[in-house]
């Protein structure tokens, strides 16, 4: 009898805040970076793609595969979409050709619905949460045995900042050196409860898609920044080491001059570019200067700002500074930012 079942699965990925910056890569169809990177996973209570995979003998050939996006059409023929769905059914396919009673769920059509609860390429790492999510949704429905460091792989395919978001808490991608990227993933740093103490406040300056991709923008800063250069042979290295290490350590101050360092940094090649790429705008900058004064009243360093490939500022602080960070930030900026939003640090549990 044929078989009309449609196989479902559904999974939830968290974003991730880097705190070392990944900008730039050797290898652009395998996304293998220049530096490694090392980022903090926020709570999927605020911020979390939710997945849902399936695939049925029933779905039509013709249509082949699909992807509804909050709700609109999304293209799946891109080369890093094809890269995951490639890699993730030829590992359902080596099941199946090992025990024939399986259904050949690799053969079928796949669809999948995915809904974002924050702004979607507004430099609030969509493309992270998004591809975590896409590619273990799909390992759930095809019921693979593999590690998250196994599927950070496959997610860094999609984008390489999807890696870290297979892990909960202190996640480091490290680099690697191998041409076909079996050792670029992410593996965990420490676990949220390590220091449950951290918080995270997201200062939405513009929920606008931004100007400039990563991707397009990374391959500029690679090509024409000499900046670029000390950035990933010193100051990275540099910066991982001590981070690991104030995170070992719960130092907050060393956490935080790591974070700010290294965002200035990254927006320093940016600018470093040529033509520049600037990122930050008005609102970013007060939220500099706002950490800047914050930090200088409480006489010790109990903020930290960083930023991505965009305007909008997250700042991390620990819970017992709140009313100092976070009150200050309503009171100096907050009639001139779109949006807020508080997080927590995710121990990483798929809320299905
Ligand atoms: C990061 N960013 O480490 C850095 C900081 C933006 C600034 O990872 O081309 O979307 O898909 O691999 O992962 C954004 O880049 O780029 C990013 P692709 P991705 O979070």
């Amino acid at each position: 009898m044929a078989d009309t079942t449609v196989y479902r699965a559904s999974t939830t990925a968290p974003v991730n805040i880097a705190v070392v910056k990944y900008w730039g890569k050797r290898d652009p169809k395998l996304n293998l970076p220049t530096n490694s990177s090392l980022s903090v996973t926020l709570s999927q209570a605020d911020l979390r793609t939710l997945t849902t995979a399936s695939c049925s003998a029933t779905y039509p050939a013709s249509e082949g595969d699909s992807l509804l996006l909050n709700g609109e059409p999304s293209d799946v023929s891109g080369a890093r979409t094809q890269a995951c769905f490639r890699e993730l059914r030829a590992r359902r396919a080596a099941l199946e050709a090992a025990d024939p009673s399986l259904p050949k769920l690799s053969t079928f059509p796949l669809r999948l619905v995915s809904e974002n609860n924050f702004p979607t390429a507004a430099g609030l790492a969509s493309s992270a949460a998004g591809f975590a999510a896409l590619v273990r949704a799909v390992a759930n429905l095809y019921e693979l045995p593999a590690s998250p460091s196994e599927l950070s792989k496959i997610a860094r395919q999609g984008s390489g900042s999807a890696c870290r978001s297979l892990f909960g808490g202190y996640v480091a991608w490290r680099m690697g050196s191998a041409a076909d990227g079996s050792d670029s993933m992410a593996d965990q740093v420490a676990e949220a409860a390590h220091w449950p103490e951290m918080r995270a406040l997201i200062l939405v300056a513009s929920a606008a898609k931004k100007g400039v991709s990563s991707t397009s923008g990374m391959q500029q800063t690679v090509a024409t920044s000499g900046l670029f250069q000390e950035r990933i042979t010193r100051v990275v290295p540099e910066n991982m080491e001590r981070m690991e290490k104030a995170i070992a350590e719960r130092d907050f101050a060393a956490f935080a001059e790591v974070t700010m360092r290294d965002s200035n940094s990254f927006h320093a090649t940016c600018a470093d570019t040529y033509p520049p790429i600037f990122y930050m705008n008005d609102v970013s900058r007060a939220a500099i200067r706002a950490v800047e004064a914050i930090n200088a009243a409480a006489g010790r360093t109990i903020a930290a700002y960083t930023f991505d490939a965009g305007p909008n500022a997250v700042i991390y602080y620990l819970e017992k500074d709140t009313e100092a960070v976070v009150g200050t930030f309503y009171h100096v900026i907050g009639g001139e930012v779109e949006g807020w939003k508080r997080s927590v640090i995710s121990g990483l549990k798929p809320t299905m």
